[in-house]
């Protein structure tokens, strides 16, 4: 088994992501967060497991910095626009062997579960976790189900979603949150030896996000991947420290 090391502390995670300004645009961005310097500042100020990020800013924010001594990366390999059809297609656009250049301590890719273009991202996805394997680098599979009809909020297929993570060779599966502690023990039973972190969603209210951080531990998941909740937060660094205490204080 490719080891977690770099990227968790006593198997658990709590990772940045910063991918955003690739997925969503910048209509997601103030003054601040707009700028990846903030962002990355954040990361080792809060001692963050890691950071999301595409290549372009990896290469201009975070190559041969003191981030890089700080703070492990994961590269996201594909990426997609919120501008595309709603059978979401994301193909890779850098590397892993890129990756490792970079710096990378691990790497992600998204596929779209469900969606009509889901066989090419299955393929791609299994040849970079093939490739990553070989350098030992861990895979993260950001396994969002999407398309057609699919509900991308139904525990039950986001409890498929994870489970052909574990099958296609992930080491770790990020998921949408299932909705309560059963649906997430679930999740997590199905993806098995993958570990399961949960994706932090649209800013929500601070106590209601602490709360779903606290089922997403008890339900046996490593942790959580955050953005949009600490970045367009007032006080990240306070949010973050409890988000810390939930995750680790076991
Ligand atoms: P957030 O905590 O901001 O939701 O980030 C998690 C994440 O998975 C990002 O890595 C990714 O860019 C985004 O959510 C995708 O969101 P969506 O599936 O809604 O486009």
């Amino acid at each position: 088994m490719i080891d977690l090391l770099k990227i968790t502390k006593n198997n658990r995670a709590l990772f940045l992501a910063y991918d955003q300004g690739f997925e969503h645009g910048p209509a997601e961005f103030n003054d601040k967060n707009i700028d990846p310097e903030y962002i990355l500042n954040i990361g080792v100020k809060c001692g963050f497991n890691a950071i999301i990020l595409h290549r372009g800013v990896a290469e201009k924010y975070y190559l041969g910095t003191s981030f890089q001594k700080n703070l492990p990366l994961i590269l996201k390999l594909n990426g997609k626009t919120n501008l595309s059809e709603n059978e979401p297609l994301s193909l890779q656009v850098c590397s892993v062997s890129e990756a490792v250049e970079l710096g990378a301590a691990a790497v992600g890719y998204t596929v779209y579960v469900g969606s009509r273009h889901e066989p090419k991202m299955l393929q791609e996805f299994g040849k970079i976790v093939e490739e990553a394997h070989r350098y030992n680098l861990p895979v993260i599979g950001w396994m969002y189900p999407r398309g057609g009809n699919i509900n991308p909020d139904d525990p039950k297929t986001i409890a498929y979603a994870a489970r052909v993570g574990l099958e296609i060779g992930a080491d770790m599966v990020k998921v949408k949150y299932g909705g309560d502690l059963l649906t997430t023990k679930r999740i997590v039973e199905a993806a098995g030896k993958c570990k399961v972190i949960v994706a932090g969603g649209i800013k929500t209210e601070e106590n209601a996000f602490l709360e779903t951080a606290r089922i997403v531990i008890k339900a046996g998941a490593a942790g959580i991947a955050v953005g949009r909740n600490i970045w367009q937060s007032k006080n990240p660094e306070i949010l973050a420290e409890k988000l810390k205490k939930i995750i680790f204080d076991v």
